[in-house]
């Protein structure tokens, strides 16, 4: 067994060193299983009845609370019966859970997802015509459940039909059953991998047979569907018509490839879609691997019940409209969907954040600029990496520390050779603003010397066998373990290690990143655990599989949360994640390589994972894999500066590519670009405010902004950053032009840089250089920045700041300014912050803002920059208060460019701006 291990170890390493020292594509597909050899899906993807054998009793219905309905459904031909529950929410959205009436074991339902309880608003019923409920709820929205066959419509916004359940009749519950016949004596042959199924050398037991739910949920009139992360894959949805369904069950993969349905290192089960009356989404909280069908159909209204026939909104009746069915498929737990009714981008947004949360305001320093490698040697590379940004003048607030820091792979513990002193190492960067973070993987090296092992091993902490052993497979430090996170006692007892006592050589400078959490076993079939290894509360690792990496970055949240006394922000990177994670995690797309096509690639990626909610997201600059030449990174660090997580990551092989060591030029490009960064912190800062509040994510796409433009709909090359900056990186190498479509009626852009406008509606062609990133602020929108070149963010906390006003048609302009402490949470305890509003109109600029908030800052407003002021003004004045002050103003007739010179308010006071 021993030999086998080690065989198996030894050639995983050897195929990593040949992929790296060859440099080529290396994934290894026939790690993973397709929907082919995943053998519910395989059973699901076969299920076409002519008739769905589903019904539910509408005559059984118990009304449990006002918003809450109860039905018996049942399978007619197994005569299986089922719960059906529907609960009518708050803000347009509607859940259904399906469950065994009476399942002979119990299935699990997902916990640590939802915030609440969702809020239960009142609902309306009546028979339609004995086979219907019709339901009301909420302003406009609607359902019909149908009898016989099951099947469930909604609508929203005054009638408009948007999503359909069961109309394809793929429902399909497998019950929990006996492995005996009744007569208790025959097994029952295993049909089509029920009870045992091998992949590769290993062989699942499935001791509680088949037990997966396949569903429909079709999307009538609409064209493009969005979300179901983590794949590498084009950001609409494509039709798996000719390839494997869309997989969900997080896994390691090394070298992934791109364009493709394959299943990553987290798991989202929501999707979005979106046409011009509506957007909605569904969501089906359930964390066993799954599989997501997608095809685009035509839906023949004539065959439409009368009840529906005239809803699809402003569109003509027509006998035909598009229509996209996607067919999920989930191998345990229960049914248990929420539909999201939109209707408009940003209630979606709403609607799903608050069912499984926001991204809580990061400290600042956060969302500036990250370096890490694998690894930072020693104390003294640190040192010298940080005198390099000093000396380059190139800002930056973190460095990381990859495995190669601990004691042979045992986290919380320091290489003492390379790292002596650790509290000191983090104090010294702490001096010039910076923090720290370091990596700590879930597996625990087998090692009774290794005190969290010990301490864990007698406290039998580990995930365990079916038979119920430790269960002990193969990582980074050799034979390992897992701890089994879903025990509350277990979590708690993890996120303790992150006390200052536990986790020795820690400091409050030093923050945390969970890797390789999906878990990555690996000598564990598709290089992770095996389905029939055993949780806490007799869970098999099929019911949990996906929220494994969410407990333990959770965990770790909590740990530097209470090692604070709950004063300080956490920070916590993951790469394993799931539905929520946003709560508690910055998520970051995993090993990505140095090649043009995955810098393309990160943009549709972190569509996907933003408009899922997961918002505070980026992928490693520079690609992890390989060597970039220094064009790729300079794209790189110019596209990322305007992602959300910005990091420079690379793989242990790799040449080093700290931002200097590629000539002066390309220094000085990604200079540029990090300053960029740094300018825009601000706004960064306020959207990520506001994404906390409203659940709108800082990162978007051009549709969610412009829900009516069409053409927006497949746009992936492009994206926004609130509403006011939209963003088309260069994602090609020796590019001189490239064509940009601008969206809007009526809408003016300017460039950023040149402040030349560009109208809408329009697919503009811009040449571009090296120092070119094409992004353009919105006629409409204010934008506050910071100048000053600082060495990091908490240093510019009181800089002052210059607001960027940029007019529309109308000469009119708002925008806003949040601002606190940068790291507390005295925003949220004691309301110390700022909240600005700037609205730019009838040649009066003024700032307001809310008198409930209180915050000190002495940071001022030093330039205001109005792009396309349309004259050379007499007089500018501003007045704050009593006082009345004549600043200094410049013209610029080309440009258009009225030019505010130190007009001098503070940014907590009110004050108004007047041109005559
Ligand atoms: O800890 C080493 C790496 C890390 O640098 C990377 O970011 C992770 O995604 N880790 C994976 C394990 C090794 C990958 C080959």
């Amino acid at each position: 067994m021993l030999l086998y291990k080690h065989s198996y170890y030894i050639s995983l390493a050897l195929f990593f060193c040949f992929c790296s020292i060859t440099f080529i594509q290396c994934v290894d597909r026939s790690n993973f299983k397709s929907c082919d050899q995943s053998s519910f899906c395989r059973r699901n993807r076969k299920y076409k009845p002519d008739v769905s054998p589903y019904s539910v009793d509408l005559s059984s219905m118990k009304t449990i609370t006002d918003g809450h309905l109860q039905f018996t459904m049942m399978n007619t031909q197994n005569s299986v019966k089922f719960q059906l529950d529907l609960f009518t929410l708050e803000h347009n959205s509607l859940r259904m859970k399906i469950n065994e009436l009476q399942p002979i074991k119990k299935r699990y339902e997902v916990q640590n997802v939802l915030v609440n309880e969702p809020k239960l608003v009142s609902v309306t019923t009546s028979i339609l015509d004995g086979n219907q409920l019709e339901g009301r709820f909420g302003k406009t929205s609607r359902f019909l459940l149908v009898s016989n066959p099951f099947r469930l419509d909604l609508f929203t916004n005054d009638n408009i039909f948007v999503m359909s359940v069961n109309s394809k009749q793929l429902f399909n519950f497998e019950h929990y059953r006996k492995k005996q016949s009744s007569d208790g004596e025959t097994p029952l042959h295993d049909e089509d991998g029920m009870w045992e199924e091998t992949f590769k050398t290993h062989t699942d037991s499935k001791p509680h047979g088949p037990s997966s739910i396949g569903i429909d949920v079709s999307f009538p009139n609409f064209e493009n569907v969005y979300g179901i992360p983590e794949h590498a894959d084009s950001f609409v949805l494509k039709s798996t018509h000719d390839t494997d369904p869309y997989r969900f069950f997080n896994v390691d993969v090394f070298e992934y490839d791109i364009q493709n349905p394959m299943a990553l290192y987290g798991s989202v089960p929501y999707i979005l879609a979106h046409n011009e009356q509506a957007s909605v989404g569904f969501f089906w909280l359930n964390a066993a691997e799954g599989w997501v069908d997608i095809s685009n159909d035509k839906l023949n209204t004539k065959n439409l019940l009368s009840t529906i026939k005239n809803f699809f909104g402003s569109t003509k009746v027509q006998n035909e409209v598009p229509e996209i069915t996607t067919h999920w498929m989930f191998e345990s737990g229960i049914f248990d969907g929420f539909f999201f009714l939109g209707p408009t981008p940003k209630d979606v947004f709403k609607q799903y954040g608050l069912i499984t949360g926001t991204t809580p305001l990061p400290p600042i320093w956060a969302l500036a600029y990250h370096q890490c490698r694998w690894n930072y040697n020693d104390e003294d590379d640190i040192k010298n990496v940080n005198a390099g940004f000093e000396h380059n003048m190139i800002p930056m607030d973190v460095l990381w520390l990859d495995i190669e820091h601990t004691n042979g792979k045992r986290y919380f513990t320091w290489d003492t050779s390379k790292f002596p002193d650790p509290e000191k190492m983090q104090h010294d960067i702490g001096m010039y603003g910076r923090k720290m973070v370091t990596i700590s993987d879930p597996h625990i090296k087998k090692d009774d010397g290794y005190q969290v092992y010990a301490d864990a091993k007698s406290r039998r902490y580990f995930v365990q066998n079916k038979d119920g052993s430790d269960y002990e497979g193969w990582c980074w430090p050799g034979s390992s373990m897992w701890l089994d996170y879903l025990n509350p006692e277990i979590f708690d007892w993890y996120s303790n290690r992150y006390s200052y006592a536990n986790y020795k050589g820690s400091t409050s400078n030093l923050f945390l990143w969970n890797d390789m959490n999906e878990p990555s076993v690996f000598n564990g079939p598709e290089v992770t655990f095996p389905k029939d290894v055993v949780h806490f509360g007799d869970l098999e690792n099929r019911d949990v599989h996906n929220i494994y990496g969410m407990l333990q970055h959770m965990a770790t949240f909590k740990g530097l949360f209470d090692r604070s006394g709950g004063q300080e922000r956490p920070f916590v990177l993951t790469r394993s994640f799931f539905a929520g994670s946003q709560k508690t995690s910055a998520v970051w797309t995993g090993d990505n390589a140095a090649e043009w096509s995955h810098l393309k690639m990160a943009v549709p990626m972190l569509l996907s994972l933003s408009v899922t909610g997961i918002t505070f997201v980026g992928a490693d600059v520079g690609g992890f894999f390989r060597n970039p030449d220094a064009k790729l990174l300079v794209r790189w660090y110019q596209a990322a500066s305007f992602q959300p997580f910005f990091r420079e990551h690379a793989h242990i092989d790799t040449a080093r590519r700290e931002p200097w060591l590629f000539g002066d030029d390309n220094t000085r490009l990604i200079r540029q670009a990090i300053e960029t960064r740094y300018s825009y912190l601000p706004y960064w800062y306020t959207l990520f405010y506001k994404q906390e509040k409203q659940a709108v994510p800082a990162m978007l796409p051009l549709w969610a902004i412009f829900p009516h433009d069409t053409q927006t709909f497949k746009i992936e090359d492009s994206f926004m950053i609130g509403n006011g900056l939209l963003v088309h990186p260069i994602t090609d190498a020796d590019v001189t032009e490239v064509s940009i479509y601008l969206p809007g009626d009526n809408t003016i852009w300017y460039d950023i840089r040149t402040f030349v406008p560009h109208n809408s509606s329009q697919t503009a062609l811009i040449t571009v250089d090296m120092e070119s990133i094409p992004v353009y602020q919105r006629g409409g929108t204010i934008i506050p920045q910071r100048l000053r070149k600082r060495r990091s963010s908490m240093l510019a906390l009181n800089d002052p700041i210059t607001l960027v006003v940029a007019l529309d048609k109308n000469n009119e302009a708002k925008g806003e300014l949040y601002m606190d402490d940068g790291h507390t949470y005295d925003y949220k305890k004691n309301r110390q912050f700022i909240y600005r509003r700037f609205l730019f109109k009838n040649n009066e600029l003024k700032s307001r803002y809310d008198p409930s908030s209180k915050f000190d800052t002495s940071a001022w407003i030093e330039r205001i920059i109005i792009i396309g002021y349309p004259k050379n003004p007499n007089k500018v004045s501003i007045n704050s208060g009593e006082q009345t002050a004549i600043p200094l103003h410049s013209y610029h007739d080309q440009q258009k460019l009225l030019i505010i010179r130190r007009p001098g308010p503070s940014v907590s006071t009110d004050w108004t701006l007047t041109i005559s």
